[in-house]
Parts: C-alpha cells; structure tokens; sequence
C-alpha cells in the first residue's frame, strides 16, 4: 500500500471545501461585486487550515463484513489493513446470527484511521435462514438511531461523538461458480438503502479464469433483475473519474486474502502457496485485491462516509421524524416549521386528550346506568322469589293447618267413641254384677 493512501482521503475532502466549507454563494449579479485584491490577504490557506485540523481530529471508519462462517472475512481484514485484528473462529452451531463489533485505533504517517470492523457470527449456518438477515438490518439501524438521538439532543456533542454508522458493508459471495443464493439475494435487498454494499467473490482462487468472467456477469444480471442497488464508484467528481469506468466494470471484486509472506523471485509476497503454484494476493492477474483496496481505503473512502450520512442517514432519519409526525409541508404545500409542527401537535393531542376524557365520562355514566339497571334486575328477580317462597309457605302452612283440623277431628271423633265404648262398658259392668248377685241370691 502506498505510504501516504490515507491521504487521499484529504484530496477528497478538498471538494466539499470548496463548495460547502467556504460557505460561498455564487450568486450572479445579485448584489454580489466581484472584487481583485492588491495583495496577499492569507485567506488561500483555507484549505490547509482544514486538512490540519482534519488531521488532528482523526478520522472514523466502520466495516460490516457479511458471509458465511470460514469464507475469509477475517483473512481479508487483515490483508486489506496490513495487520492482524482479533480474529476469533466462530462455530457452525450458533442459533442466530450474531454480530461481533471491534474498534481499533490505526496510524498511518500521521493520519489517525479509528476503525471499527464489525463480523457477521453464523450467517448462513441456521436450518431456517428465514430471519437471518434481520440482525444486521437492526444493528445497522441501532447505528442510525443512536447517531440520531445525539442530533436531536438539546446539547449536542457531534465533534466527539463516537460515529458507529456502517460506510461499507462489505459482502462476500461464495464462489460457486453458480448463481447468488437467495439469502445473498434476500440480505442485500433488505441492506440496500440502509449501507453502501460492496460485494465481493471471497475465495476467488478456488475457481477458474474464464469460469469467474462467467461467474461475475451472471451475478450482476441478478442483481439489476432483482433491483439491488450495489454501491457505484462516483463519476461526477474528477479526481476520481479516471478510475471510475474500469472499476465499476469489474464488480464485484473477485480477492484472495492471505497474510503469509512467500518468495517470489527475489521478493517476499503475500500470497497463498498450493502445491501447484502461487497466488499472489497482490498481483492483479491473479485477483482483484488491490483494486479493492484502491477502491475501498484509497480513493473512496470519504465517498463511503459521505453517502453514509448524505444518502442513508438521511433516509434513515427522514422515515423516523415523519414516522413522529413531522412534516417539512402542510397538506397544502405551505412550509412548516418544527415549531408549528409541535404548536400542531400539541392542539392535536389536546383534542385528542379532551374527547378521551369525554369518551370516559360517556362510559362511566353508562356503565353506572348498566350497573344500576342490573341491580334492579337483580332486586326484583329477588323479589319474585321472595314472593314465589311466601306463596309456597302460606300454601305448606294451609296444608298443615287442613292437616292440622283433620287431625283434630279425628281425636275428637275418636273421643267420643272413647267415652261411647266406656259408658258402654260401664253399663255392661253393673248389668253383669247385678245378674252374679241375683245367682248368689
Ligand atoms: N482458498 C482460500 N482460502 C482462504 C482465503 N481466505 C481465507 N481462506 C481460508 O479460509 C479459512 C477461514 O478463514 P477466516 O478468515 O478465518 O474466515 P472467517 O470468515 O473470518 O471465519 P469466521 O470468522 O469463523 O466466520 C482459513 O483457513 C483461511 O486460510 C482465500 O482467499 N482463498
Ligand atoms: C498545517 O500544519 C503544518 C505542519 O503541521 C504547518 O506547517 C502549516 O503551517 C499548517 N497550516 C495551517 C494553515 O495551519
Ligand atoms: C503477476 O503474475 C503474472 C502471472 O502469474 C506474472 O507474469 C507477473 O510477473 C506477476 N507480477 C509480479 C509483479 O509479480
Ligand atoms: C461510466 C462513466 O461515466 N465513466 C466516466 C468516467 O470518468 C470519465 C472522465 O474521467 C468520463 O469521461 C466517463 O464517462
Ligand atoms: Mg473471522
């Protein structure tokens, strides 16, 4: 890697300095005077003023790496960065995907690179790959929110806020020689407005020349068929454009990562050694890793960040405020601003808050009535009983009292048969003693 290639970077901030930095308007005979200047005013070293205080800032970048476990993603960091990050194997048995973020502080010259690489753990390796793209879409915009929150805070600390926003989500095709599958199909179109893809064949080695050419085609054509937006190289901007065509040709980037260093002639290389030849990882009629890297770290890595914030972010941040109900327009076109829109919401709310309040009153007297008229149900239903119970008590006590009479009847019936059969008995008594007496006599 060339030494000063961070440096590029600070070429390419030179173009927004030019338009936005300086805060000019190029505003054509609209009281604006055109003047020449006598001498040296000092006001040239803008630009310088800017690129030092760049270069005492430091820069951030982050880097997503999407693909099955073991396709080379942490191999290809470490080619890419000329280092050796944490490099952790991951099993094929996760349950879900994961992803593992690591920041590091880089130095190159006096360029301060912090980076951050973020790996996807398990992709691919589920039964059901159904929902595997759905833990980077929610880290990817988990990024977005917390960069938001910190906007929309009363006191901003934006200058030293630890930017985690994914610039380059860089995804890695196994090389079939096939087709895409359709979870590399189903994830990039779920990431396609939310990060800048850039796909890459991982393993190129392992497959033929003519059969990549073949292999490269075909995956453009489904993705333009599917509509998958894959991050272009800019053409607008001229330091750039001489590159431009070629490299937007050769997409997606066929790279072979390694870290071995191997004699070749009389120069140590990386490169991966078989028992057939050599691959040498920088050489490009063997892969297109140093265009890549070119791409990637020299020539558009401030593009990256760029449209991170300017395309992405502000989708992202777009959806959210309106999702909130704010809105740049009213209905007839008018321009609001937040104020009106909070004065607006807060009537609305209001409103709202009165006819719940209404609506609850309303059901609170009914449900009183409710309550009131089962009650009285309830009393009369009791009532009725009570009625229907005296009726069958008076019935029962008549009936006893019938009984009762009956009875009474019968003893005084009985009674007198009583008092009839014993008078009867007397009376035979003495008819009987007179008789004995008149035999003894
Ligand atoms: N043939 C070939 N093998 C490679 C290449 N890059 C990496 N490998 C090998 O692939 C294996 C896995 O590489 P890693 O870089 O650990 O893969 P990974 O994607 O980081 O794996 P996990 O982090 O475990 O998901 C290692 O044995 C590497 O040597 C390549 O470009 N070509
Ligand atoms: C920028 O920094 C360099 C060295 O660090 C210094 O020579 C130069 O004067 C600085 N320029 C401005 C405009 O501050
Ligand atoms: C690159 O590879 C080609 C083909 O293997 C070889 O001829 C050439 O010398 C290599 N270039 C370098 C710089 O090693
Ligand atoms: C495809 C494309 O638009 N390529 C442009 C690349 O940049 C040059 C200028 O250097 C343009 O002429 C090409 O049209
Ligand atoms: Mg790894």
């Amino acid at each position: 890697m060339p030494k000063s290639s961070l440096l590029c970077i600070l070429t390419t901030t030179f173009k927004c300095v030019k338009l936005e930095g300086l805060g000019l308007r190029v505003n054509n005979g609209q009281g604006v005077r055109p003047l020449s200047l006598a001498g040296h005013v000092g006001f040239d070293s803008l630009p310088d003023q800017l690129v030092n205080k760049s270069i005492c800032q430091g820069f951030c970048f982050n880097i997503l790496c999407i693909g099955e476990t073991g396709i080379g993603k942490s191999t290809l960091m470490d080619t890419l960065f000329n280092t050796n990050f944490e490099n952790l194997e991951s099993s094929h048995f996760e349950p879900q995907v994961k992803l593992h973020a690591q920041t590091y502080d880089l130095q190159e010259s006096n360029v301060r690179l912090r980076l951050t690489v973020v790996n996807t753990v398990g992709f691919g390796d589920q039964m059901n790959k159904q929902e595997s793209y759905q833990p980077v879409v929610d880290y990817i915009d988990r990024q977005f929110e917390s960069y938001l929150q910190e906007e929309l805070k009363i006191k901003r600390s934006l200058h030293n806020y630890h930017d985690s926003r994914v610039h380059a989500c860089l995804y890695f095709i196994s090389p079939s020689g096939h087709s895409l599958k359709s979870l590399d199909l189903v994830t990039m179109k779920k990431l396609d407005s939310k990060v800048n893809i850039i796909p890459v064949i991982a393993k190129a080695d392992t497959i033929s020349k003519s059969e990549l050419h073949k292999f490269k085609i075909k995956i453009m054509s489904e993705l333009v068929s599917n509509g998958v937006q894959i991050y272009q190289f800019p053409l607008d901007d001229e330091t750039v454009a001489k590159v431009n065509t070629t490299m937007n040709g050769h997409l997606p980037f066929a790279v072979v990562g390694s870290t071995e260093e191997v004699s070749v002639g009389n120069k140590m290389v990386k490169a991966r050694q078989y028992p057939w030849g050599v691959v040498q990882v920088e050489n490009e009629s063997h892969c297109d890793f140093v265009k890549l890297r070119e791409m990637l770290i020299c020539v558009n890595m401030e593009d990256l960040r760029e449209q991170t914030h300017t395309r992405h972010y502000e989708l992202y941040r777009r959806c959210k405020l309106e999702e909130m109900g704010f809105k740049d327009t009213d209905p007839e076109c008018k321009p609001v601003s937040l104020q009106q829109t909070y004065e607006a919401k807060r009537q609305e709310f209001l409103v709202e808050l009165q006819k719940r309040e209404d609506e609850m009153r309303q059901m609170f007297v009914q449900r009183v009535k409710e309550k009131e008229s089962e009650l009285k149900e309830a009393e009369r239903d009791l009532q009725g009983r009570f009625e229907q119970l005296k009726r069958l008590h008076a019935d029962e006590k008549a009936a006893l009292e019938e009984k009762k009479r009956l009875l009474d009847e019968d003893q005084s019936s009985f009674g007198k048969r009583r008092a009839a059969a014993q008078l009867l008995q007397a009376q035979s008594l003495t008819a009987n003693g007179k008789k004995d007496k008149d035999r003894k006599k």
